[in-house]
């Protein structure tokens, strides 16, 4: 009797060719990934708590990665583009692939623009200048920034941007859309900070206080980061003030 039935020895022939075919496919594009939170998910407390962190950024941001890789893996002439770039050319996109791009992107500066309070640093000397500029004083961009989010109808995001003519603005956008994306209605530019008003950012502790999170929020604000995203785009250096350099 032989060792394998004629069924078995054609399946082995066919399993081997399907590997010899992907081992010599090009290979795969790397998919995104759902880059860790840069503090532990306790880190906000008391501003915002652990379990609203670990909700967001696992199974919300998490969500927004692993639709993003399902969908590129359908559209494989979009596969090779950076995420910034997914943002430049939204109009063109399907809806669901621009609004998981958009969740991405702006998750990632989210957890990174928010530090644990007292050590998020303060705006470089260049940024105040354009902030005083701009707005008068800290204060006041404050107060601009918890206005548009406070206003901001429904699920979208609040944003401090560096427009392309150089000045600074305070925006806001609509669900998953930021302002890197070629949409019309969106004031487009180059964002330094941006705050989360979905619900799901704040519903466990604050419900529907919005403006107790805003202005809960405010105090973890990474200056640093946004120092350094102001440098990068301005190609100014991210010093701050009484800093050794
Ligand atoms: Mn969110």
């Amino acid at each position: 009797m032989p060792l394998l039935s004629p069924l078995m020895r054609r399946l082995l022939a066919v399993v081997c060719g399907l590997a010899l075919l992907l081992s010599g496919a090009p290979p795969a594009r790397a998919e995104f990934s759902l880059p860790p939170l840069p503090y532990p998910a306790d880190a906000l407390e008391p501003a915002i708590d652990a379990r609203t962190m670990e909700i967001h950024h696992d199974r919300h941001h998490g969500g927004y990665v692993a639709k993003l890789n399902a969908a590129l893996a359908e559209r494989p002439e979009l596969a090779g583009l950076s995420l910034e770039e997914l943002q430049g050319r939204a109009r063109r996109l399907p809806e669901a692939m621009r609004n998981n791009a958009g969740g991405h992107w702006n998750h990632s500066q989210f957890w990174t623009a928010m530090a644990p309070a007292g050590e998020g640093g303060e705006p470089s000397e260049a940024l105040l200048e354009a902030i005083n500029g701009r707005f008068g004083s800290a204060d006041a961009l404050r107060e601009q920034f918890e206005a548009a989010a406070a206003a901001r109808f429904g699920s979208g995001w609040a944003w401090l941007i560096l427009k392309q003519n150089g000045d600074l603005a305070v925006t806001s956008t609509a669900n998953q859309d930021n302002p890197l994306m070629n949409l019309g209605g969106i004031e487009r530019g180059t964002p330094l900070l941006g705050l989360d008003v979905w619900e799901h950012a704040y519903y466990l502790s604050y419900q529907n206080r919005r403006p107790d999170y805003i202005a809960a929020w405010w105090p973890l604000v990474n200056w640093s980061e946004v120092n350094r995203r102001y440098a990068e785009a301005t190609g100014l250096s991210p010093r701050t003030p009484g800093e050794e350099h």
